[in-house]
C-alpha cells in the first residue's frame, strides 16, 4: 500500500539533479542533436543511509512531474514499488484527465501525459531498486527474478552526423562527419573495432531513401552476414517503406518504424516479409492491442523509461511472448545509470530476441565513477549489490552547473531548433517526408 513505512528501508530523502550532458551533432529526420541534452538524476536515500540512483529524461515537463513525487516519497519503503505507482497517480495528476494534453509527438512516439509520468516513475523505480539491492546485498537482476544470461548484447548505433555542431558550441570529438555511405561504413568500422559490435543500426530518415539504401548496401558489403537495421523514425510513406523493404530484404534483420502510425505500419507489414520493429507506434500498454491484432509490428523495442520501469518491461516481454512478437530495446541519449538499468532488466528477460541498441558510445561524459565497457559487443551483467554503479559526485556537480548556467535553450530537447542554426528555414518535416 502507500501507507508511510517506518524502518531501515523507508525513504528519508530524495534528491533530484537535472543535468546537461554533451551530445554530438547526430542527425535524424527532425533535425540534429543539440550540443547538450537534459537528463535527470534521482537519488533516493533510505533511513539507514543507503543511497539508490536512477536516471531518466530531463526535459522541463519531466522535471515538473518529478518534483511532487520526490516530495511525497519520504516515509515510503523502497521495496514498495507498487505503492510508488499509486503514489505517483495521487501526486502527479490523473492521466485520464490530462491524457492527451501534452501530445508533442516526435521521436519517442506520441508523448501523452501518462507516458511522461511513467518515464518519471521509471527513474524513481530504478533508484528504489538500486537502494533495495544495496541494502540487501543483491544485484537488481536478482530483485527482478534473476538473470537468465551473463552478458547482454548491444548493437552499434550508427548516425549520419556533422563533424561539429552547427552553432559551434559543444564538446569537440574526433569522429568527423558521416554524411554518405563511406562515412557510415567508416563509423561502423570504428564501432566494430573498438567495441566488437556484431550488429548495426543506422538512424535514417535523414537523406532521400535511395541514399540510405546505398548506405545499408555498403554496410552489408563491408560486414557480410551481420544483422543490419534501418530506422527512419516514421519518415516514409507506405509505398516508400515497401520499396526500401524490397530492396533491402536480403540484408535487413528488421526495418524500424519505416512509417509512422499503427495504420501505416500495418499496411507496410501486409506487403513485406521483412519484420517491422517499433519504438514509436507501440509505446504504451493501450497501443499494444490494435498493433498486435493487425500484425503491424513484429518486434517491440522497449524503452524502460517510458514503459514505466524495469518490472513493466518484464510485463511487456511476457505480453510479446504470448503474441509471438519479438522484443528488444532502443535508447535515447543516456548515461551509465540507465545503461546499467537496461542491462539488468535485459538479463532477466528470456525472450530478448535481438541485440539492444544504445547511444552510450556517443556519450563522453558520465555521472558514474567507472564507465561501462562493451566487449565483443556486449556488457557483462553486474552481480554487485544494486545496479553495481557508483555516483561520481564531482561529475554530477559539474553537469548540474552546466544546467544551471544554461539560459534555458537546451533544457528541453529540440532537434529542429538545433538544425535551424545550420538552416534558418528548417521546420520539422511533415510526415511522410518521402
Ligand atoms: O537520438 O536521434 C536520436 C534517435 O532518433 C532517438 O531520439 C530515437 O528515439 O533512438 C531512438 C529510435 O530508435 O527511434
Ligand atoms: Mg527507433
Amino acid at each position: 500500500g502507500t501507507e508511510a513505512a517506518a524502518g531501515p528501508l523507508a525513504v528519508a530523502e530524495v534528491r533530484l539533479t537535472p543535468i546537461l550532458i554533451a551530445d554530438p551533432p547526430l542527425l535524424n529526420t527532425q533535425g540534429v542533436h543539440q550540443p547538450y541534452t537534459p537528463r535527470l538524476i534521482i537519488e533516493v536515500v533510505t533511513a539507514d543511509g543507503t543511497t539508490g540512483v536512477g536516471e531518466t529524461y530531463g526535459d522541463t515537463r519531466y522535471l515538473d512531474l518529478a518534483a511532487p513525487l520526490a516530495k511525497a516519497l519520504p516515509g515510503h519503503a523502497v521495496s514498495d514499488l507498487n505503492g510508488l505507482f499509486t503514489l505517483a497517480e495521487q501526486v502527479c495528476g490523473d492521466p485520464a484527465e490530462v491524457s492527451d494534453s501534452v501530445d508533442v509527438g516526435g521521436l519517442r512516439g506520441v508523448q501523452t501525459a501518462d507516458k511522461l509520468r511513467l518515464s518519471v516513475i521509471s527513474g524513481f523505480e530504478v533508484a528504489c531498486l538500486d537502494a533495495l539491492g544495496k541494502a540487501t546485498g543483491l544485484p537488481v537482476h536478482a530483485l527482478l527474478g534473476g538473470k537468465v544470461r551473463d552478458t547482454v548484447d548491444y548493437s552499434a548505433y550508427l548516425f549520419y552526423r556533422y563533424a561539429e555542431h552547427p552553432q559551434g558550441q559543444g564538446e569537440a570529438d574526433d569522429w568527423g562527419a558521416a554524411l554518405d555511405p563511406a562515412g557510415v561504413v567508416a563509423q561502423a568500422r570504428r564501432f566494430a573495432d573498438q567495441y566488437g559490435f556484431g550488429s548495426f543500426k543506422l538512424k535514417g530518415g535523414v537523406f532521400p531513401p535511395e541514399q540510405e539504401i546505398e548506405a545499408i548496401r555498403a554496410l552489408a558489403a563491408a560486414f557480410p552476414g551481420r544483422p543490419l537495421r534501418l530506422d527512419p523514425n516514421g519518415a516514409w510513406s507506405v509505398e516508400t517503406s515497401l520499396t526500401v523493404a524490397r530492396e533491402l530484404a536480403d540484408v535487413l534483420e528488421y526495418l524500424e518504424d519505416p512509417a509512422s502510425s499503427t495504420e501505416r505500419m500495418a499496411q507496410v507489414a501486409a506487403g513485406t516479409e521483412v519484420p517491422l520493429a517499433t519504438n514509436m507506434c507501440v509505446t504504451t500498454v493501450r497501443e499494444i492491442e490494435e498493433a498486435f491484432r493487425r500484425g503491424a509490428v513484429q518486434v517491440v523495442l522497449s524503452d524502460h523509461h517510458y514503459w514505466g520501469g524495469l518490472r513493466r518491461t518484464q510485463q511487456l516481454a511476457a505480453i510479446c511472448q504470448a503474441f509471438g512478437v519479438g522484443l528488444s530495446m532502443h535508447s535515447n541519449t543516456h548515461l551509465g545509470i540507465s545503461l546499467a538499468a537496461m542491462t539488468h532488466v535485459a538479463a532477466t528477460v528470456p525472450n530478448l530476441d535481438y541485440a539492444c541498441d544504445s547511444h552510450y558510445p556517443w556519450q563522453t561524459e558520465d555521472v558514474i565513477t567507472e564507465r561501462h565497457v562493451f566487449t565483443g559487443g556486449a556488457l557483462t551483467v553486474s552481480d554487485r549489490p544494486g545496479l553495481g554503479v557508483e555516483l561520481d559526485r564531482a561529475a554530477l556537480h559539474t553537469l548540474h552547473r552546466r544546467w544551471l548556467d544554461d539560459d534555458g535553450a537546451m533544457r528541453d530537447r529540440d532537434d529542429a531548433a538545433a538544425m535551424r542554426k545550420a538552416d534558418p528555414d528548417w521546420r520539422t518535416p511533415a510526415v511522410p517526408r518521402w
